[in-house]
């Protein structure tokens, strides 16, 4: 389990590069600003601060050769990731503060290495509105925070899949996706190709986030070893989490998505976590990044009673 004095390494990487809209970059800022250090102290974990990385700034440029922004993105995820594996050999527990979501690519990579050298799995729990599941191909934007899973996959451009250790630097059967609801055209094919394991909205409207979370922990735990958690903000509903650049309906609520971090930290198998795509800029008084904090709350070990023995 993550309890006791194990050492959190929070890393800050303000990009908005990959995204859609400007204002990623203040989210690291604002989760400090909503506590996340000290509530994370306050469960009895040791923080370690790392800091916010310095990477290229956003040049607002437009879309060229299917992607906007890949040199920008490229030098960020090559930041995030040699960030979080330091974290990692120094036997943290990587928090990943964004940023757009294309940084999970840097965040997975080096959990990816850490892995393969430690001679143990790694699976992926996706938690997004959206697959991210686009490629220069399909993608109706350009933005690369709409591409990591396919990246990591196996699927996208020479630059970022060079910074991977291997091809794909994740087994897709090793990743489950919950709270999906928004899925562009040509990705749906691919998804659907692909044999992705998704709890979309549907599902969890049908079964309950209860039972769906059931069978994704079921899912990584059978893969065992270290889970990454990605936590896009905008996987809940956007009434809860105003402060993000692609909100859309139909998440889960704020109890949904706690009972989903719960679970997760029931399941004793968290090895390292972004939460991403909070943006101040579109936010109503910080309250994304304090439902983030919330929610990391539970994802560490918060419980609403302490266990009656
Ligand atoms: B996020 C969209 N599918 O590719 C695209 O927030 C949105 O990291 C991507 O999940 C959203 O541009 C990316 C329309
Ligand atoms: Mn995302
Ligand atoms: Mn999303
Ligand atoms: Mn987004």
């Amino acid at each position: 389990g993550a309890a006791g004095t194990r050492t959190l390494g929070l890393i800050g990487a303000p990009s908005d590069v990959a995204a859609g809209c400007r204002g990623a970059t203040m989210g690291p800022e604002a989760l400090r600003v909503a506590g996340l250090g000290d509530v994370l102290a306050g469960l009895g974990y040791s923080v370690n601060d790392r800091g916010n990385l310095s990477g290229p700034v956003n040049p607002g440029g437009p879309r060229g050769n299917g992607y906007r922004h890949l040199a920008e993105t490229t030098e960020w995820v090559r930041l995030v990731r040699d960030e979080v594996a330091a974290s990692l050999a120094a036997k943290e527990l990587p928090i990943l503060m964004g940023g757009d979501h294309s940084l999970s690519i840097g965040s997975i990579g080096a959990a990816a290495r850490h892995c393969h050298e430690a001679g143990k799995p790694l699976s992926v729990l996706w938690l997004d509105a959206h697959a991210d599941f686009n490629t220069a191909e399909t993608s109706p934007s350009g933005n690369i925070h709409g591409m990591p899973v396919a990246v990591l996959c196996g699927d996208g451009p020479e630059e970022l899949l060079s910074l991977g250790h291997a091809r794909p630097m994740l087994d897709p059967d090793h990743l489950v996706q919950v709270g999906v609801r928004s899925v562009d055209m040509v990705e749906k094919r691919m998804v659907v190709e692909r044999r992705l394991r998704v709890f979309d909205m549907r599902t969890i409207d049908e079964i309950g986030m209860r039972a769906a979370m059931e069978e994704a922990l079921e899912a990584v735990g059978r893969v065992g070893g270290h889970l990454h958690v990605s936590f896009d903000a905008d996987f809940v509903d956007p009434s809860a989490a105003p402060g993000v650049g692609t909100p859309v309906p139909g998440g889960p609520n704020y109890r949904e998505a706690q009972l989903c971090m719960e679970m997760i930290y029931d399941s004793g198998l968290l090895g390292s976590l972004d939460i991403v795509e909070v943006n101040p800029a579109l936010d109503w008084r910080n309250s994304t990044a304090e439902l983030a904090v919330d929610l990391v709350k539970s994802l560490f070990g918060e419980r609403i009673l302490a266990r009656v023995l």
